[in-house]
């Protein structure tokens, strides 16, 4: 039976038998549907294990109100598949998600899926050299690579508030942004905001014409710069279309704007001072109130924190219906949110922005390598690396996308995702070019790579921006973003190199 007959049909649990494939691919998000065209296109058979019961990742998750992507989509979408009738310049979740339905339509990727197949551990065998994947409900994958396109936003963080429970027992609704709860009618609600990030800066203005009340929790401030997001002109989705060289020229003056930025945040942060006079001026533009523009200007170097884009979230912000509010919150009640200064606001509906569990979201894997060795257990003490982020020292064919220190703080991860698939491609080539059956970066070449990374961290603006993100670990270590301008990334895994593994035949 083939990969794709067996993905056809799911047996009750007790039925089933263990799938054998040589690629297991855990999620369908970009990075899964991306790697499974490049799997198609080497000949590989290959399975994707999806969690939920529609492929998308984090486009499919994200529907909440005004939920758009802030790279543009001419850039934020595959070199290989472009879209010349994108209808805005930062397209509206649905449109990216369509995208990506789309995709794997047109590559009969779907057959490929296995849905409601929530991957919980994965175990390497040496001697048979092979993964073995169990999914929650039983199920059981067998496979030479295993491939992770999980990425690093999908596991929604929802802070230890005081009184949460109370409040949850109550009448009140609450959900995290990327678990928008559509049932929950915000309509003349007093609706809580917890979170200033790239989520809430998009949710804020959309909902405030319906809502009573919108209480806007901030604990920092983000950069936010203008971003007039007009359609665009039907006209223009033509010439886009039809004219030859106009798509990639857009493409390319997209990147290397955005590169120019790159280079500010990675090599020059004091530039980046131009920008805070932009976000500075957004912010006088917009709102009349000395003390709330006060309250709303950052107090550390812009790019420090992801810079945010908006020309509608300020004027969400003045509605005389939002009240911002910079006290912390102390505690829930059944009924409200009570704050540093004791006072307490009723509430109807709260949601939180807070963002997602990053530097820890490998945790949701448990990954045993050869002789047990735990995966999880090994980057809690050392902290996550990876050779370029993809593939793991003593961990056998295992390749992450989006994996450690390849997310951006300025330009499209599709980007990054393109040279990872095309990458891990290249490793599952080289294993079968030597006759072997398994490959993993030395030791030394990923401490040296992972030690020259570190080094070039030390001196951008997430390291010396006087800011406290997610980017950097527990310990102040930044495991999340890439050092560099994109094309170095390219560069650095335009060709495999396999001086730098060891091969098992
Ligand atoms: O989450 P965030 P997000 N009490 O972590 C606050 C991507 N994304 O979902 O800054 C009070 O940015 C926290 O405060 P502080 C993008 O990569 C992309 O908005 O830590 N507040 C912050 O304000 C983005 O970076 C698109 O002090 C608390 C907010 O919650 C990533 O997703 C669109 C708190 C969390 O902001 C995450 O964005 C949307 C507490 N205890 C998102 N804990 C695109 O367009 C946290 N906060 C591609």
């Amino acid at each position: 039976m083939t990969v794709a007959e067996q993905a056809a049909g799911t047996p009750a649990v007790d039925d089933r038998a263990p799938v054998h494939t040589r690629a297991l691919i855990i999620g369908s998000g970009f990075s899964g549907i991306g790697m499974g065209i490049e799997l198609q296109r080497r000949g590989v058979d290959f399975l994707i294990l999806e969690k939920a019961d529609e492929i998308g990742g984090t486009w499919r998750d994200n529907t909440y109100p005004g939920c758009a992507c802030d790279i543009p989509s001419h850039m934020y979408s595959f070199s290989f598949e472009p879209k010349p009738d994108w209808t805005h310049m930062w397209s509206f979740q649905p449109e990216i998600q369509n995208y990506l339905l789309g995709v794997t339509e047109k590559y009969g990727l779907r057959r490929y899926v296995r849905f409601g197949a929530h991957v919980d551990r994965a175990q390497w065998d040496d001697d048979e050299q092979r993964w073995h994947v169990f999914t929650d409900d039983g199920g059981e994958f067998i496979a030479q690579f295993l491939i992770s396109g999980a990425g690093g936003l999908h596991i929604p963080l929802i802070p230890e508030f005081d009184g949460l429970d109370d409040y949850l027992a109550g009448d009140g609704a609450a959900f995290h942004s990327a678990q928008w709860d559509h049932d929950v009618d915000i309509t003349g609600k007093r609706v809580a905001v917890i979170g200033t990030g790239a989520s809430a800066i998009q949710i804020v203005p959309e909902i405030v014409k319906d809502v009573a009340g919108l209480q806007l929790y901030q604990r920092t401030p983000a950069w936010v710069m203008p971003r007039p997001n007009n359609p665009i002109p039907e006209g223009m989705q033509r010439v886009f279309a039809n004219v030859p060289g106009t798509r990639a020229a857009m493409r390319a003056g997209i990147y290397w704007i955005h590169e120019a930025v790159g280079f500010a945040m990675t090599k020059q942060p004091c530039l980046l001072k131009l920008g805070e006079l932009m976000g500075k001026w957004n912010i006088r533009r917009s709102i009349k109130d000395r003390e709330l523009r006060r309250k709303l200007t950052p107090d550390y170097r812009a790019g420090c924190k992801r810079i945010l884009n908006s020309d509608t979230y300020y004027r969400g912000i003045a509605d005389p219906k939002t009240e911002v509010i910079t006290d912390r919150i102390a505690r829930f009640t059944p009924s409200g949110i009570v704050t540093a200064d004791g006072r307490e606001r009723p509430v109807d509906v709260v949601v939180f922005a807070t963002g997602f569990h990053v530097t820890d979201s490998y945790t949701y894997v448990d990954i045993k390598g050869p002789d047990g060795e735990d995966l999880v257990d090994r980057w809690n003490a050392e902290g996550i690396a990876a050779l370029r982020g993809i593939t793991v020292a003593g961990m056998p064919n295992l390749f992450f996308l989006l994996g450690p220190n390849t997310a951006l703080g300025h330009n499209s991860v599709v980007f990054m995702i393109e040279s990872q698939i095309r990458y891990a491609g290249q490793a599952i080539a080289a294993v079968d070019r030597a006759g072997a059956q398994a490959l993993a970066p030395t030791r030394d070449a990923q401490d040296r790579y992972n030690d020259e990374l570190q080094d070039e961290l030390s001196g951008t603006v997430w390291s010396t921006g006087g800011c406290r993100s997610w980017y950097l670990d527990e310990h102040g270590v930044n495991r999340t973003l890439w050092s560099g301008m994109t094309w170095q990334y390219w560069l650095a895994t335009r060709r495999f190199n396999a001086s730098e593994y060891t091969f098992t035949r």
